[in-house]
Formats: C-alpha cells, sequence, structure tokens
C-alpha cells in the first residue's frame, strides 16, 4: 500500500510567519508534488503573533487557518505535525508542549538557546511518542549529500583537515536596524549559533565524527544598533571563529560572520584527506569540486544525476535545484519518518551536540581562547 492509501491526510502547522515561516511554507505547499512516496498532508494553520499579518502570510502561503493561539493549536486532534519556525526563544517551550501533546515535531536551527534547553528537548523527544526531527536544512544538498557519501566510501582517504566558512553581509550596515537576532535573550548567540551551527553540522554530518575539543573566539563589532525607540544594545556575536578537534584526529577551522561585506550566503565547505579533496560553495550548490588521489586535478562534478543522492522527484540531469528544494526534501524525509516510524535524521540528539560545541566556543572565548575538553560528554 502507498503511503497516501488509507490514511486520513496529515495535519500540519507551523509556528512562525516570517523569513523561515515562509521557507518551510513553501515547503510543504510543494512535497506532495514533487515526492510522490510521502503520506498526505494538509496545511491546516500558521499561526504568528499577530493576527493581521499572520492572515495576510496565512492566505498568502496556502494556509487554511490563521490563528495566533499556538498552544491550542498543538492541542487540536486534526494537527499531527507542528513545524517550530519562531525565534529561538521559543524553539523549546513550543516543541515540548507539541511533543507532550502527542505531535510529530520539526524545529528550525539551531534547536535550542544552549545546551541544557536543548538537553530537555532531548528528553522531551524520547519521552515521547511523535518523531522529532531538526531543520538542518543544508543536508539535504545533493552535492552535499554526495559529498559525505564520497568521504564516507573512504574516496579521499583518511579525512585530516576540514575548512569552513560561512559568511553574510546584511549586518555590515551600522544602520542595519536591531532584530530578535541580535540578543541573546531571543537568539541565544549571533552569527555563531545562526550560521556556525550550520557549519558545526556539516563538519559532523561530512565526517560522521564527534567534536571533542574547541577553541573559540567572538567579536562584536557593531555594539548599538537602531530599535525603534532609540539606540538598542547588542548581545550577541557579529563574528565567530572556532578550531575544532575531532575524535578520529583531524581539525576543523570554522570562521562565520554576518558582516562580510559582499558576501550574500556564502557557506564555503573543503575537507582535505590523505588522499584527495572535496570542496563545495553554497553560492553554486549544484556542483562539488573533487580531487582525487594525492596529485590529482580538481574535478567540477555537476551534481544534478539520477544515481547521484536526493535527486530522485526532481529534474532531468543538468536541472539544477536551488535553496528552496533542500526545505521540500527536508519536508519530504519527516513524512518518510513518520510513515515508517523512524528515527529521523538530524534529531535533536544532533542538535543538542551541535549546541554543546556552540556553547563551548562561547566559554572557551570567555576564558581567553582556552581549550575547552569535550570528550566527557555523550
Ligand atoms: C540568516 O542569517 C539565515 O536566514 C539563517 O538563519 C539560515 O539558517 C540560513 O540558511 C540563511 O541565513
Amino acid at each position: 500500500m502507498s503511503a497516501r492509501q488509507g490514511k486520513r491526510p496529515l495535519g500540519v502547522a507551523v509556528l512562525g510567519t516570517a523569513f523561515m515561516g515562509r521557507a518551510h511554507s513553501s515547503a510543504w505547499r510543494n512535497v506532495g508534488a514533487v515526492f510522490r512516496d510521502v503520506p498526505e498532508l494538509r496545511m491546516r494553520v500558521l499561526c504568528g503573533s499577530d493576527a493581521e499579518r499572520t492572515r495576510a502570510a496565512a492566505d498568502a502561503l496556502g494556509w487554511h487557518e490563521a490563528s495566533t493561539d499556538w498552544r491550542s493549536v498543538v492541542e487540536r486532534d486534526d494537527i499531527d505535525v507542528v513545524d517550530v519556525c519562531t525565534p529561538g526563544h521559543l524553539h523549546s517551550e513550543m516543541a515540548i508542549a507539541a511533543l507532550e501533546a502527542g505531535k510529530h515535531v520539526l524545529v528550525e536551527k539551531p534547536l535550542a538557546l544552549d545546551a541544557a534547553e536543548a538537553e530537555r528537548m532531548v528528553a522531551a523527544a524520547e519521552r515521547a511518542p511523535g518523531v522529532a526531527m531538526l531543520g538542518f536544512n543544508y543536508r539535504r544538498v545533493p552535492a552535499l549529500a554526495l559529498a559525505r557519501r564520497l568521504i564516507a566510501d573512504g574516496r579521499i582517504g583518511e579525512v585530516r583537515s576540514i575548512r569552513a566558512a560561512y559568511l553574510q553581509d546584511w549586518l555590515v550596515d551600522p544602520e542595519a536596524p536591531m532584530t530578535w537576532r541580535l540578543r541573546a535573550e531571543t537568539a541565544g548567540s549571533g552569527a555563531l549559533g545562526d550560521l556556525g551551527s550550520h557549519v558545526i553540522d556539516q563538519v559532523r554530518s561530512l565526517t560522521g565524527d564527534e567534536v571533542v575539543g574547541v577553541r573559540g573566539a567572538l567579536r562584536t563589532f557593531q555594539p548599538e544598533r537602531p530599535g525603534p525607540a532609540g539606540p538598542e544594545r547588542v548581545s550577541v556575536d557579529d563574528a565567530a571563529w572556532a578550531l575544532l578537534d575531532l575524535a578520529r584526529g583531524a581539525t576543523a577551522s570554522i570562521e562565520v560572520s554576518r558582516v562580510a561585506a559582499g558576501r550574500k550566503n556564502a557557506l564555503e565547505l573543503e575537507v582535505h584527506g590523505t588522499d584527495g579533496a572535496i570542496a563545495f560553495d553554497l553560492e553554486r550548490l549544484n556542483e562539488l569540486t573533487v580531487t582525487s588521489g594525492r596529485d590529482g586535478w580538481p574535478a567540477r562534478v555537476l551534481v544534478t544525476e539520477a544515481h547521484h543522492p536526493l535527486l530522485e522527484g526532481w529534474w532531468p540531469p543538468g536541472h539544477v535545484l536551488g535553496w528552496d528544494s533542500t526545505f521540500t526534501a527536508q519536508a519530504a524525509d519527516l513524512l518518510r519518518a513518520i510513515a515508517a516510524g523512524a528515527p529521523p535524521e538530524p534529531s535533536f540528539a544532533d542538535g543538542l551536540a551541535v549546541q554543546r560545541v556552540l556553547d563551548a566556543v562561547g566559554r572557551s572565548d570567555a576564558a581567553g581562547g582556552a581549550r575547552i575538553d569535550l570528550s566527557e560528554t555523550d
């Protein structure tokens, strides 16, 4: 029997109407059209804090209803999946309430404000009957999935070093206004959690290895930003750096910034092994550069072939994918995990592992760059 036969459609609610709420809404709208093997769904409710804005967003994005009362929505019998796309400080309360109400839950990254909160979310997910998945959408970039497969197959030998940067420039203007993303109490951290969480997740995903030691540095170049009633204090980093020791001996160097003039959404990853290397750049997300052998030439692979990962359901070879397709594939994987009753990837436990590294970067910075040992955390 196909996933669509004999079952009532899954009712979905998205909490959050801003950038990520829109990206996830578009994924829920498209997923059934792209992937024929996923359970049927209904886009039931979009939740936001402002009634008028939420109604307008719900109409534009294809939701049946708009609501400003997320607590009653996560309790509803016709809601099976709760997708949390709100500012970070609301993630844990919403996700835990939805899990306790027996729902399947997707949470946009980073999982939580800090590791203690992430631990509570992991515990709630372990107790709950539903599937709990974390939204690291870049795991659904086919080129990165291919990189992960090539590395796991030993195609570049033993991994020695990873060089990773995620650079954006939307805060380079000192007049860029204050937002929840610039307050520690609503975002946890700045570029570190927002962009560094993706990078650390990729380091773990590409290498299949764990971070056991962390040295880090944080910088806030613009200590105040214009708010509605005058200047407000920025309490998170604009940019962060880290050196990560991995359990099997590799080292990763990381740089993330939201004040990198001219870089819009540049996630660059390079993995060097004893027998080759792999390089990726999100601004050319359908391509992977693969160097085979110790003195091989770098070859550009266009990752759009049917035998490449994550391309089933999409277009014929050469018909490239975009940033939004990663969210559609992520929604499909959540639906498949629900249908199979299987643990999803990435899990809340992956989010906790990333969160521990993020926290350690902050602790290292506060200790003047001292190495923080994470080898004892399970
Ligand atoms: C903003 O910096 C942001 O939207 C991140 O929060 C996303 O995770 C990233 O994909 C794009 O940039």
